[in-house]
């Protein structure tokens, strides 16, 4: 049996559902509310010790770290395959899937505590909110994401080094155009795990209605996110699992804040 833990707006817990969505894959979900502090249960954080999600337990056996999980269910259930034939396309493929762990998933985090989730966690009040950040274990999505999330949600777009998270990102989404000229998919004529790590990294920047950031000038990401869009497995896993007024937060936050980041991005 197939558990997965995890929650409605985390990227990462929507990659590992895309992978199982892919692959037709029956699990049962045990849903964690990170917005409200659940991951730091101490029963939870005996399977994951970061206090984040996912976390996939496979008939017993417990696995974190969302790629390593994308992987472990490519191995154990083959088919349909999500790496490249060749080992020069699961190179490429890991290249992306790297990248996105080490460089672009903190700077999710920032960019979108930073536009929206600051203030959806304000609703827990001054205490609730105060026992929110103190409770983020020393090492959880970095080790720096203890005082870095306290401060972006105290200073939002004040935070110093905010310009960086969204540059960053825009780099990708430009790397991204490169390669697609390239290649149909990110690593190669199929598509594989690296399509699967970007897919909710463009989806969250979707859902903070900054889709500017390509449909504006990179029609290459465009024709990529249409195509990814229209597989059976995308809705369910990236959007049907995020709550409507999470949904609608993403929305209304990510819009107030889109001037603030074009200025950002033009700086
Ligand atoms: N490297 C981990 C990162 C997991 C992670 O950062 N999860 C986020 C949601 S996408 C989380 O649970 N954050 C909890 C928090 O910020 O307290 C993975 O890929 O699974």
């Amino acid at each position: 049996m197939l558990e997965l833990f995890h929650h409605g707006s985390s990227v990462c817990a929507a990659k590992v559902r895309l992978a199982l969505g892919e692959k037709r894959l029956e699990w049962k979900g045990h849903y964690i509310d990170i917005l409200k502090g659940e991951q730091f249960d101490p029963e939870y954080m005996k399977r994951n010790p970061k206090a984040v999600v996912p976390t996939l337990v496979h008939d017993g056996y417990t696995i974190v770290e969302s790629t390593v999980i994308c992987e472990y269910l490519d191995e154990i259930f083959p088919e349909p395959p999500l790496k490249p034939a060749d080992a020069r396309g699961r190179a490429e493929m890991r290249l992306w899937t790297k990248a996105v762990d080490e460089l672009l998933h903190p700077m999710c985090a920032e960019i979108t505590f930073a536009s929206s989730h600051r203030h959806t966690i304000a609703r827990l009040g001054p205490d609730g909110l105060a026992k929110f950040l103190a409770s983020t274990p020393p090492i959880s999505v970095t080790p720096e994401w203890h005082e870095r999330k306290k401060v972006i949600v105290t200073e939002g777009f004040k935070a110093p080094r905010i310009e960086r998270a969204f540059k960053l990102y825009d780099g990708f989404l430009a790397k991204m155009e490169g390669q697609l000229q390239q290649s149909p998919w990110l690593a190669g004529d199929t598509m594989s795990l690296a399509d699967i790590a970007m897919t909710p990294y463009v989806t969250r920047l979707d859902m903070l209605s900054m889709s500017e950031m390509w449909t504006a000038q990179r029609p290459r990401v465009t024709d990529w996110f249409e195509r990814i869009k229209a597989r059976p497995a995308y809705q369910p896993a990236l959007r049907d699992w995020c709550p409507p007024d999470l949904t609608n937060d993403l929305r209304t936050f990510g819009a107030q804040s889109w001037p603030e980041v074009k200025r950002l991005l033009a700086a």
